[in-house]
């Protein structure tokens, strides 16, 4: 079975691909875009991109609306994690986290779903953790390095162990009972 991805992001892409190559699914990549609603949820910004997505393209496809969202900053950066992470960077966010002892955040994944013609369907995975006091490790992406799960980051855990618990994972894991329950 074969399943379209839009996205731009290459890490995204190959977490989903490794996490769904090992439920008998290849995933094929397309970096076409889509428009990305301004919305204080991820819900509605995955849902309005796959279905603009797949009317586009006449197929089914996916979409992965995620972002980190810090709790003592009420949930910044969440659906504008983009683009802090394009023009701030890691560096910058830990300077706006100096001197919080609360530390705790969420990375969220939403998996957007739309055939042509039907109305998408959305799937939300979560995992908690902490933000680091300094960028470590060189795997995963994006704000993987300062991303701290059971005291050591995602980008010192590596792809392979991410894929375990992420969010990204969480948010695959119920696509696919999904999916599965359609056949
Ligand atoms: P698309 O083409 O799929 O939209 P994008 O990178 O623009 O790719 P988003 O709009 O969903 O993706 O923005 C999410 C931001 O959060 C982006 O900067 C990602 O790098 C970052 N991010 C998402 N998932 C992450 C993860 O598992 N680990 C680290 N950073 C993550
Ligand atoms: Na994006």
């Amino acid at each position: 079975r074969k399943i379209v991805f839009v996205t731009g992001n290459k890490g995204k892409f190959r977490e989903v691909k490794d996490i769904l190559a090992a439920k008998g699914f290849e995933v094929i990549q397309n970096t076409d875009g889509y428009p990305e609603l301004q919305e204080d949820d991820l819900e509605p910004i995955a849902a309005y991109g796959a279905k603009w997505a797949s009317e586009k393209l006449g197929m089914p496809v996916m979409v992965d609306d995620s972002g980190l969202f810090i709790n003592v900053l009420n949930g910044f950066p969440g659906p504008y994690s983009a683009f802090v992470e394009k023009n701030l960077g890691n560096p910058r966010v830990l300077k706006i986290m100096e001197g919080e002892t609360d530390r705790s955040a969420v990375f969220k994944s939403v998996i957007g779903y739309c055939e042509p013609g039907a109305e998408p369907l959305t799937f939300t995975g979560t995992v908690e953790g902490k933000i680091a006091f300094e960028e470590l490790g060189t795997g995963g992406f994006g704000y993987d390095p300062i991303f701290d799960y059971n005291g050591k980051t995602f980008g010192e855990l590596g792809d392979e162990f991410k894929n375990t618990v992420s969010h990204r994972r969480r948010a695959v894991d119920k696509f696919v009972e999904w999916l599965d329950s359609q056949s």
